[in-house]
């Protein structure tokens, strides 16, 4: 191991004078670019794009929920009748769950933050195949392009699901849809396939499995998802459209389908995609609790191996969605016992964190705020999942508001702070700005606080039966469906804050240093915005998660390689 830090190397303030945002200029040279760090923010661009309008959608839901009986829907005037009122509602939710799930959640974290980050945390020049990269950008334009115009031409009415034999037989465009998420699938499975040959090809000298940085871990368990589960996503959409095109039956009972098997495929691609969901995040979290809590890793194995864990159980679940559809008992009570098992390796690294921060130097800055924040949420989320995974009280609850709060508090609640969380940490790399401290934890304050707000009475609705996918409900249910319904407006406010803030700070933001938050992986060891090339002087690899190896210093108002360093105890 190379213990030897060329003086001066990392912690000096000055950006390096040509970097990768300035080095080449105009619109072309950010579309065809093979940078991995302006694919990455091209990425970003278009998930936040994207975010604002699933929020919209969301809103316009909640907005809907206020009262029982015909709402908004009524006074935008498209819907004056209650038939037109639950059409109009079965768009908005379809709309919001499609967008939210394909175009947002998946790509979030790897395609956006881990396309930047995880080259220079190998040490790495770029991915392994930029021209992929840029062609599952591409396509990931293309598919988000198909929605907008599913939203043109009408909207489509079949929750994000798609399932048979609604989606055969509705007039709503769901081809186009369908078409698109199978573009959307190859854009992922591009994705993952970088991630993994540049894993195990591109890292530096030096860098064995075991000094690879946890939320590289977290992308390569992701990836394995992304190349296996993905294609039977695919090939789940191209029967679907093969069907509705040409009338061969295959998921429709009345030409002989089976719609069964349509929730076979489907799942089996998209339980293991909430991992595509939640491992990213589970990955940022562990680079965040290392850094602001000044210690070790605690554990650093078991977060790596659970990570893969994960991946692979993940695979083994799917019928856990399916309780109430008709299959057999014996199916099911094997799926809810496999179902519990990867409850181990998600409170395996719930525990790590925990004893991460024991004892170690916790600072609350604005990253910091938004990883405790996952860390609770993730708590309810997981911990609901458990009666859902049981098959006695996931009957009742199946198909109610208590699904849509498990879901919810593990999606957005989980992994969309997780990716706030990135986003505040990694941005003064990004741009070399730092984002405002304080507008940094009014952000997470204001998303915790919604979120909880408006998730949180959804467990009680869904006990109380309050079905999911419903524009109308009893009156009794209107006084949660409003407390709902106001958090998501402090929600939204939190998260339009959160872009406030960081797209301020790259114009007007305190320049960065090289290492803000004293992180030891390696994306720290190069200037703030890094060069074209990642490193002008290569990085040296030592045990990522070795704070002792920088200290702050006042005059750069960041961390620079300590100069008492000795190879702490933890180090191997
Ligand atoms: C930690 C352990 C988890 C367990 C034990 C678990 C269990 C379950 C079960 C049994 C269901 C089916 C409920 C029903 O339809 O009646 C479900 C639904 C769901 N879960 Fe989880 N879950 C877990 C984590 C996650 C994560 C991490 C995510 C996403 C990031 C997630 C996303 C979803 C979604 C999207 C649905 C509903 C899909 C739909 O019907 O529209 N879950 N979960
Ligand atoms: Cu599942």
């Amino acid at each position: 191991m190379a213990t030897v830090t060329k003086p001066g190397s990392y912690g000096a303030t000055a950006p390096a004078q040509v970097n990768y945002l300035n080095n080449s200029h105009g619109f072309l040279s950010w579309i065809f670019t093979l940078d991995h760090k302006r694919i990455g923010l091209m990425y970003l661009g278009g998930v936040m794009t994207m975010f604002l309008l699933g929020g919209i959608f969301a809103l316009l839901v909640r907005i809907e929920l206020w009262q029982p009986g015909v709402g908004i829907l009524g006074v935008l005037n498209t819907a004056a009748d209650t038939k037109a009122a639950a059409n109009a509602y079965n768009k908005l939710f379809t709309l919001h769950g499609a967008v939210m799930v394909f175009l947002v959640i998946i790509p979030s974290i790897p395609a956006a933050l881990g396309n930047f980050v995880l080259p220079i945390m190998l040490g790495a020049k770029d991915v392994a195949f930029p021209r992929l990269n840029l062609l599952s950008f591409h396509f990931w334009i293309f598919g988000a392009f198909m929605f907008v115009c599913v939203l043109l031409w009408g909207g489509l009415d079949t929750g994000w699901t798609f399932y048979a034999p609604y989606s055969q037989r509705t007039t709503t465009p769901v081809i186009a849809a369908t078409f698109g998420a199978f573009i959307l699938g190859f854009s992922s499975i591009f994705t993952g396939i970088n991630f993994i040959v540049t894993t195990h090809t591109l890292r530096a000298k030096g860098m064995g499995w075991f000094k690879i940085p946890l939320f590289v871990w977290a992308l390569y368990g992701t990836a394995v998802i992304q190349v296996l589960a993905t294609p039977v996503l695919a090939i789940t959409l191209l029967l679907l459209m093969v069907e509705k095109a040409m009338g061969i039956g295959v998921f429709d009972p009345s030409r002989g389908g089976d719609p069964v098997l349509y929730q076979h495929f489907f799942w089996f691609y998209s339980h293991p995609a909430v991992y595509i969901m939640i491992l990213p995040a589970m990955g940022v979290i562990s680079e965040l609790m290392a850094t602001f809590s000044r210690k070790h890793i605690f554990g650093y194995r078991l977060i790596a191996f659970s990570s893969v864990a994960i991946a692979l159980l993940g695979f083994l679940v799917w019928g856990h969605h399916m309780y109430t559809s008709g299959q057999s008992e014996l199916a099911g009570t094997i799926f809810s016992a496999i179902t519990f098992t990867i409850a181990i390796p998600s409170a395996i690294k719930v525990f790590n964190w925990l004893f991460t921060m024991y004892k170690g130097s916790v600072s609350f800055q604005s990253p910091m705020c938004f990883a405790l924040a996952f860390l609770f949420l993730f708590a309810i989320g997981g911990l609901t999942g458990l009666f859902l995974a049981t098959m006695s009280t996931d009957v009742p609850l199946h198909d109610t508001y208590f699904v849509v709060a498990h879901f919810h508090y593990v999606m957005v609640g989980s992994a969309i702070t997780a990716m706030y969380g990135g986003l505040f940490y990694w941005w003064p790399k990004i741009w070399g700005k730092m984002p405002n401290e304080f507008w940094g934890r009014v952000t997470a304050l204001l998303i915790f606080t919604g979120f909880n707000v408006t998730f949180f009475p959804q467990f009680i609705l869904g006990t109380r039966g309050m079905p999911r996918r419903y524009f109308n409900y009893l009156p009794e249910y209107t006084e949660l469906h409003q407390w709902s319904t106001v958090g998501a407006v402090i929600l939204g406010v939190g998260a339009g804050v959160g872009m406030v803030t960081l797209i301020y700070a790259i114009f007007r933001g305190k320049p960065a240093p090289m290492n803000p938050w004293g992180g030891a992986t390696l994306e720290w060891q190069c200037s703030s915005p890094p060069p074209l090339a990642n490193f002008d002087t290569p990085p040296v690899v030592h045990d990522p998660y070795d704070m002792q190896r920088v200290v702050y210093d006042a005059r750069v108002d960041g961390y620079v390689p300590n100069p008492n360093y000795k190879p702490s105890d933890f180090a191997h």
